[in-house]
């Protein structure tokens, strides 16, 4: 496929003003008429973007289209020079049921539905699918009635009615000009809950949360989020919902977790559906961030949208942020500033776990892009989670005010366009009166920067000079990073923070913006060594570099006032702990808990202070995924081994504090999902896992109990999981039957089920090697490779979550991941795609794990039907 490039930008010849599409749906057959008024801005033919699409006709201003010529990517039309205006009416076909890809417009479950962004429409009809061309949308549907009893498009239904021959139509409005990928549309069978709410300046507004028969009372949270998210935005940042009507869909296929279409919301079912019996704690969480960021989208992406698809982390990476924001607030709100760190570290977690690998390896891209093959394959955590770590920055350093002062001049001057990154901060540097420029590199720099940064006492002098010094990794200019910092006194509390030259001071956190390679920091009347404490709520997204010892690390997580780094204390001593252990196994040595470490753990389970939910997370290993990140070697078989060493260690030797712990924060009453009770229940199935990876029978029984009692699913789920990654394998494998009798009709509880045996740790002394089990589990009834949330749950917890089952010695990991992807990328290149880059990484592995890795992908490239979306990740892994 050809290479994009973000500088060759144009403007297209012709644009789209208005546009009237008239659907006579079908499952098979559904026939688009689509007339436009198009609109000279150039020189040049009309270009219509057209994919897979059966043509029935084509007039220009009523007449047959004469001068019409087939591209790669669609048709162009030559149309006189001397004219400005001309309607466009092209009749197409397409088969829904044969959308395999879910990509436009598909059949799933009986209903027809639809996905734009980023390139889709062009698979609904002939359109210049661009997100520059912003037009006003009129669409009707008709369709057969009882088939489709519920007809839904953008914008305000303005008629309605019944045709001959059982069938019926419903026309839509939107008011609002957009682009084509934020449209949609839903021909379903389908039961809706209804909410009126009265905006900020008085407007009476229609919500609706649509969902399939029998799952009204699984709705709620989704309604109740919606709900709160518009009230945060007016509260927040003085935005208000600007149609009479929102609708959220939930749909069991879907490629991606949701989509922002104009005014009708199209949801993955997973973050929409939520009930005590069947979702989990972290699922109403994931469900309240995902309704939020869809509807903050309705500003920041659909009001004001983007140029071209380099510049998609103008709206991702902002609603990212706002949806971060949005969370933390509720939490903060229930359950007070410990929660709001929690989630911070949350976020983080999240960010070292899936950026920063992708920003070490050959798919590393700046938050901008400059070019691509496939754009879907930009859909990444750089764009989203990177993207949103720099509006952070931009947070930080303006402050609160300022940042909104910034976005109340963005909307001013962009409302009801289609702009760029540069747009978006020259909006924030005016509001500000502060320059910008350099701040503006974030945008073009890949890689994660790294921060050096090196203390030096003086007694004499009563002085502490801390230097800071930037490494980007291609030896890019110095960025502008924001860095908090605070010194903590021999005894752990903070030092007050004077900077030579300055009047002594008070404060215990300061801001030190960096904007040279390095800076050196003098602070003056420090009277015995202090423990830097850098990178306070992890200011900036950078590696730090700080030598630190273990008596130090144990110090920071006994003593550090920010929770944050308090959390990544004990994740940098676990982390050194790990990488000594691992480094043992892969000697054949039995690996090595060093008591010290022992010590500060327990110290940090033992301490009431602090709050369930926060031990829970500081309690918690870094992901394997994070932790192979930082192996060189990455060898998942030898960390495996010590990680089993070390759960089965802490699970032991705190027994009795994890059974006591158990015992007196359990929750009781009905289940609410409230910050409060998820702590407690986060840490005692912490507990359990910890127990359980330990064989501590009473831990074991309790966790049986758990998983096969009547129990809600956030308990039921934590004790499965601690069983099936526990040495216990008589008790899981009657926790996982108990667990398929009572759900196996309930698809989205099912998909737990698939993913927990397909991440399922194997334990040193059990024999089923995880690959036997999911090719069994492929043969399930409850399973298909149709629909994306299996696929996710199935075989991407296997290649992501299970790295030791899956780079096995013998490459049957190895094999099984390329048949994987020559069977999905037929079926859903999207899906491929992601799925082939669970090895992009694969010249970190072990130099055997390497050839085998490299086998395979070199046999799929070989491939001459791979799509272009695989064919770009697997050449780059190439390199
Ligand atoms: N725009 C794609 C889905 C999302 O980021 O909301
Ligand atoms: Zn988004």
């Amino acid at each position: 496929a050809p290479t994009i490039r973000r500088t060759d930008y144009q403007p297209l010849a012709w644009t789209v003003e208005a546009v009237d599409l008239y659907f006579t749906l079908d499952a098979t057959a559904t026939v688009v008429r689509n007339r436009m008024r198009c609109r000279r801005q150039g020189t040049g033919p009309l270009v219509l973007m057209a994919e897979g699409l059966e043509r029935l006709s084509l007039t220009i201003d009523g007449a047959p289209a004469e001068t019409v010529r087939e591209t790669d990517t669609g048709l162009e039309i030559d149309l006189p020079d001397d004219a400005d205006e001309a309607v466009v009416e092209v009749v197409t076909r397409c088969d829904p049921s044969a959308n395999t890809e879910l990509s436009g417009l598909y059949h799933s479950g009986g209903g027809l539905y639809t996905q734009c962004e980023a390139e889709g429409f062009r698979r609904i009809t002939a359109y210049p699918d661009r997100p520059d061309v912003m037009a006003r949308f009129t669409v009707t549907l008709e369709a057969d009635k009882a088939a489709f009893p519920v007809l839904l498009s953008n914008g305000n239904l303005v008629d309605s009615g019944d045709l001959a021959d059982g069938r019926h139509f419903a026309k839509w409005d939107d008011p609002f000009l957009k682009p084509s990928y934020l449209f949609a549309l839903v021909a379903a069978d389908l039961v809706v809950l209804e909410r009126r709410e009265t905006t900020r300046s008085g407007r009476e507004v229609l919500l609706q949360v649509w969902v399939e028969d029998g799952n009204l009372d699984r709705a709620g949270h989704a309604m109740d989020s919606l709900v709160h998210s518009m009230r945060w935005d007016e509260a927040t940042f003085g935005l208000e919902l600007d149609l009479d009507r929102y609708m959220i869909v939930a749909v069991s296929d879907f490629n991606m977790g949701a989509m922002e279409n104009k005014g009708l919301n199209l949801f993955n079912a997973k973050f929409v559906l939520a009930k005590p019996e069947t979702a989990t704690d972290v699922d109403y969480e994931h469900i309240e961030s995902v309704v939020a960021h869809e509807y903050f989208h309705n500003w920041t992406g659909n009001r004001v949208t983007c140029r071209d698809w380099f510049q998609l982390t103008l709206k991702e990476g902002l609603t990212v942020f706002r949806d971060q924001q949005f969370s933390a607030d509720m939490l903060a709100a229930a359950g007070g500033e410990s929660a709001r760190a929690v989630k911070r570290i949350e976020d983080v977690r999240v960010l070292r776990t899936a950026q920063f690998p992708e920003d070490a390896g050959p798919m590393a891209h700046p938050i901008r892009p400059d070019e691509y093959q496939a754009i879907d394959n930009f859909y990444t955590a750089t764009v989203y989670e990177k993207g949103a770590e720099v509006i952070r920055m931009l947070h930080t350093l303006l402050g609160a005010e300022g940042f909104r002062n910034g976005m109340d001049l963005y909307f001013s001057y962009h409302d009801g366009q289609a702009v760029t990154c540069d747009d978006f901060v020259e909006a924030m540097s005016e509001a500000n009166g502060v320059d910008l420029d350099q701040f503006m590199r974030w945008y073009s720099q890949r890689g994660t920067p790294r921060l050096r940064a090196e203390g030096r006492f003086d007694a004499a002098a009563r002085q502490y000079t801390l230097t800071l010094t930037q490494v980007r990794p291609d030896g890019d200019a110095p960025l502008h990073i924001p860095v908090a910092l605070g010194l903590i006194g021999p005894k752990g509390a903070d030092l007050p923070l004077t900077l030579a030259g300055e009047a002594v001071g008070t404060v215990t956190t300061r801001l030190v913006e960096l904007k040279d390679t390095t800076t050196t920091l003098v602070f003056e009347g420090i009277d015995a060594e202090p423990v830097p404490s850098l990178l306070r709520g992890f200011s900036a997204p950078v590696i730090l570099e700080l030598e630190e010892d273990d008596r130090r690390l144990a110090f920071r997580m006994a003593h550090d006032s920010d929770p944050f780094n308090r959390w990544d204390a004990a994740q940098r001593y676990m982390l050194r702990v790990i990488l000594a252990m691992s480094a043992d196994a892969a000697k054949g040595e039995l690996p090595q808990v060093p008591e010290p470490f022992m010590s500060a753990f327990g110290a940090l389970l033992h301490n009431e202070k602090l709050d369930p939910a926060y031990r829970a997370v500081a309690l918690t290993l870094p992901a394997e995924a994070y932790l192979l990140e930082q192996m060189s070697p990455a060898d998942p078989v030898a960390l495996r081994r010590a990680l089993i060493v070390l759960m089965r260690h802490l699970g032991e030797r705190l027994a009795d504090s994890w059974l006591g712990l158990d015992t007196r924060l359990a929750v009781a009453g009905d289940y609410r999902y409230h910050p409060a009770d998820a702590g407690r229940r986060a840490l005692r199935s912490l507990g359990l896992r910890y127990l359980c990876a330990a064989g501590v029978s009473q831990g074991v029984e309790r966790a049986l109990a758990r998983a096969t009692g009547e129990s809600h699913m956030t308990d039921r789920f934590g004790a499965l999981a601690a069983l099936v990654n526990s040495p216990a394998s008589a008790e899981a494998a009657i926790a996982l039957a108990d667990f398929e009798r009572r759900f196996a009709k309930d698809a989205l509880v099912m998909d737990k089920w698939f993913a927990i045996q397909a991440g399922a740790w194997r334990w040193i002394d059990s024999a089923q090697p995880a690959l036997a089990r999911i090719e069994a589990l492929m043969g399930h009834p409850a399973f298909s490779l149709s629909n994306p949330n299996k696929i996710y749950a199935l075989f991407g917890a296997y290649f992501r979550a299970n790295p030791a089952e899956f780079h096995r010695a013998d490459g049957a990991g190895y094999r099984f991941w390329a048949d994987r992807i020559r069977d999905l990328n037929g079926r859903n290149p999207q899906v491929a795609s992601r799925m082939a880059r669970v090895l992009e990484n694969w010249r970190r592995l072990t130099p055997a794990l390497q050839s085998a890795a490299q086998a395979q992908i070199k046999a799929l490239l070989a491939d001459k039907a791979l799509s272009a979306d695989v064919r770009e990740v697997l050449e780059k892994a190439l390199g």
